[in-house]
């Protein structure tokens, strides 16, 4: 990928780039914590976005996406909401005058084998990708927290996703073979060594759905999961977020809260408490424990948080017919995308071929699987 992208930043650009390389994630568990101020556990992976990029010494950006063969261009002096890829690029831009510092003009190519749509966060690799290789040619001297707090804003800005933090962070602070603890509240983690990879395998099963549905639904549990809070604050003044409270509490207020609101509710202080639990587990090398808590999130986020689609839950129930699983479940905002999925390495082929088959029988389509390893978070090659 990379001599492709240089290749082409040649022809169409001329001069010599850098390359950033800008990795896509996992998450192991922890979904739709971030955002109310909780835990995840999610990993960079060996899926990525390649940038060639380079100063052009002029007020206007240019990118050029491999991946649909598109060039598209913008001016520093008007950095607005666009369609397309684009804003993801030019929500970093913005993001980052916004701070004051001054961007250049810059020519970039761009190339990348995450899948787009798939769960893995090809957006923050896009956004932190940039942020990264802005910093390094303009030398703004960023920290990584706030490289991942730029990503996360131009998110909200110009796709208009209200996103968590979890993306842009595992993004920029990933380490190899290491899953990381967020307190998305402090922001301090914590890397956990992910001693299984030589007998298991963190194998991503892609449902090869992606709804329409999934930004705006976004938006709705979020604003239901604080609607909860400012019910909930009436009985537990002094609570920001659902950080605050336990699983018990919400159902102790069950009748005080709108029905949906109570399901979201419940669900995000339940995977809290997973969160905590699964890494007490991987601290004591229980894979199992940490599997049974995986399939929990899935039922939550099937059925309390209504964020999956019976294409990830024919998925998540293939998975546990069989027996070299530890656990599944669907990955990242749902509505489609991925099952992460934790498979005994000597029989990782046999899941594929049995997973390939019965889905291909159910929806007459063959998932593309990927068998991932745990990588380094972006950076400059
Ligand atoms: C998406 C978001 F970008 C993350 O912030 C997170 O909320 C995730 O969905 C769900 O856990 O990937």
């Amino acid at each position: 990928m990379i001599a492709q992208v240089k290749e082409r930043f040649h022809e169409l650009f001329g001069n010599e780039p850098v390359i950033v390389s800008s990795p896509g994630r996992i998450n192991l568990i922890g979904e739709h914590t971030d955002y109310n101020e909780g835990f995840v556990l999610p990993a960079a992976i060996d899926k990525k976005i390649i940038y060639a990029i380079a100063l052009n010494g002029t007020d206007t950006c240019n990118a050029y996406a491999l991946f649909n063969n598109e060039q598209r261009s913008f001016s520093l002096k008007d950095v607005k909401p666009s369609d397309g890829w684009i804003n993801y690029l030019m929500g970093v831009v913005y993001q980052l005058q916004q701070r004051g510092f001054e961007v250049k003009g810059f020519d970039c190519v761009i190339t990348g084998d995450i899948p787009i749509g798939a769960g893995m966060s090809s957006s923050a690799a896009v956004e932190g990708g940039l942020v990264v290789a802005l910093d390094h040619l303009l030398g703004f001297g960023l920290c990584r927290m706030d490289m991942a707090k730029i990503g996360q804003l131009a998110e909200h800005t110009f796709p208009g996703v209200k996103c968590g933090i979890m993306d842009q962070f595992a993004n920029l602070h990933g380490k190899k073979d290491q899953v990381m603890l967020l307190d998305c509240r402090s922001l301090e983690y914590q890397y956990f060594p992910f001693e299984f990879s030589r007998d298991y395998k963190i194998v991503l099963c892609n449902s090869m759905v992606h709804h329409s549905l999934a930004s705006s639904e976004y938006n709705v549990r979020r604003a239901q999961c604080e609607e909860g809070v400012e019910v909930l604050k009436a009985y537990f003044p002094g609570i920001k977020s659902l950080r605050d409270l336990t699983a018990a509490q919400v159902e102790q207020h069950r009748d005080k809260l709108p029905a949906k609101v109570y399901d979201r509710c419940l669900y995000v202080t339940q995977e809290n408490e997973r969160v905590g639990k699964a890494c007490a587990h991987l601290q004591k090398n229980e894979l199992d424990e940490v599997g049974k808590l995986m399939y929990a999130s899935h039922e939550g986020l099937s059925k309390l948080y209504e964020v999956s689609c019976p294409e990830l839950d024919f998925l998540a129930d293939l998975a546990k017919e069989r027996t070299e699983v530890a656990g599944a479940r669907m990955m990242g905002g749902g509505f489609g995308g991925c099952t992460i999925n934790l498979v005994k390495t000597d029989q990782v082929d046999g899941f594929i071929s049995f997973i390939q088959s019965r889905y291909k029988e159910k929806f007459g389509k063959i998932p593309e699987v990927y068998v991932t390893a745990i990588e380094d978070g972006t950076k400059m090659n």
